[in-house]
């Protein structure tokens, strides 16, 4: 199977400390692609950094930063020495709360707007007249399978995730002419602590999510991003929808609880 070799590029990944972001973090490191990572919490950035950098022949920055604030964005895109970004992993992303949509915290709502939508395309524009520099550029957005597929409890987050999807499919038609992919990820149930900050520390709420079959990984999720980004270079991959083997849809999943 032919394999693009990815090495010596430059990747930003927006939400790196923890879950899909760290994942996809390991896997560029280990294909000797160079990296920029943005979380808030920076001394599991630091960690990451040390680790990687001691295993894998590559170059690690980080950043602290918290996506719900655009003008930090504009900050920190500012203060970083290397721009040239040939690879953007636009993960930072939240859900808050399932309840019904106005019984939900508004401040809730407004948060998901603020990381999902405002932060992923602030960030994307600022990067944008680097990433189009590149001869491999690459926008990779983690999307959800709740970008297709409305549920109760849901209303904003997937109101977000089709927000991403459609951000993404108008900026792949804009980007034709240049040497840009534009990849929207969609994983459906996930183990990472999404669960947990979606209700808000209660672990057992969160850990129900995931009983009775056996969900995704975030190692899987990289996986996927990693066989987007190592096509040929006139091969992209528009869309990727991955779910667990029991995960018929984003609401329909096959649990024994015996
Ligand atoms: C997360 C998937 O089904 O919890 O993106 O909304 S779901």
């Amino acid at each position: 199977m032919y394999r693009e070799d990815i090495s010596g590029r430059l990747a930003f990944v927006s939400g790196a400390s923890a879950g899909i972001g760290e994942a996809a973090a390991r896997m560029l490191a280990s294909n000797g692609v160079n990296l920029i990572l943005a979380a808030r919490r920076i001394e599991r950035l630091e960690s990451l950094k040390n680790q990687l950098e001691k295993e894998y022949d590559v170059k690690i920055n980080i950043i602290k930063l918290d996506f719900s604030k655009t003008e930090d964005i504009v900050k920190a895109v500012d203060s970083i020495e290397n721009k040239n970004i040939d690879i953007l992993i636009n993960n930072a992303g939240l859900a808050l709360g399932k309840d019904l949509y106005y019984n939900n915290s508004l401040e809730d709502a407004l948060q998901m707007v603020r990381v999902n939508c405002e932060g992923l395309i602030v960030l994307t524009r600022l990067l944008m007249p680097y990433i189009l520099k590149s001869k491999y550029g690459h926008i990779v957005n983690l999307s959800s399978t709740a970008a297709d597929e409305a549920y109760s409890g849901g209303a904003i987050y997937c109101a977000t995730k089709s927000f991403v999807e459609m951000f993404g499919d108008s900026i792949r038609v804009e980007l034709i002419d240049k040497p840009v992919k534009v990849t929207n990820i969609k994983p459906g149930a996930v183990n990472t602590e999404f669960s947990t900050v979606r209700f808000k520390g209660d672990k057992e709420k969160a850990d129900n999510v995931y009983k009775g079959f056996i969900p995704l990984y975030a190692e899987d999720i990289a996986d996927n991003i990693e066989y987007v980004l190592t096509r040929r270079s006139h091969v992209q991959i528009s869309s990727m929808t991955i779910m667990a083997e029991n995960q018929g849809s984003a609401t329909i999943i096959h649990r024994d609880n015996k």
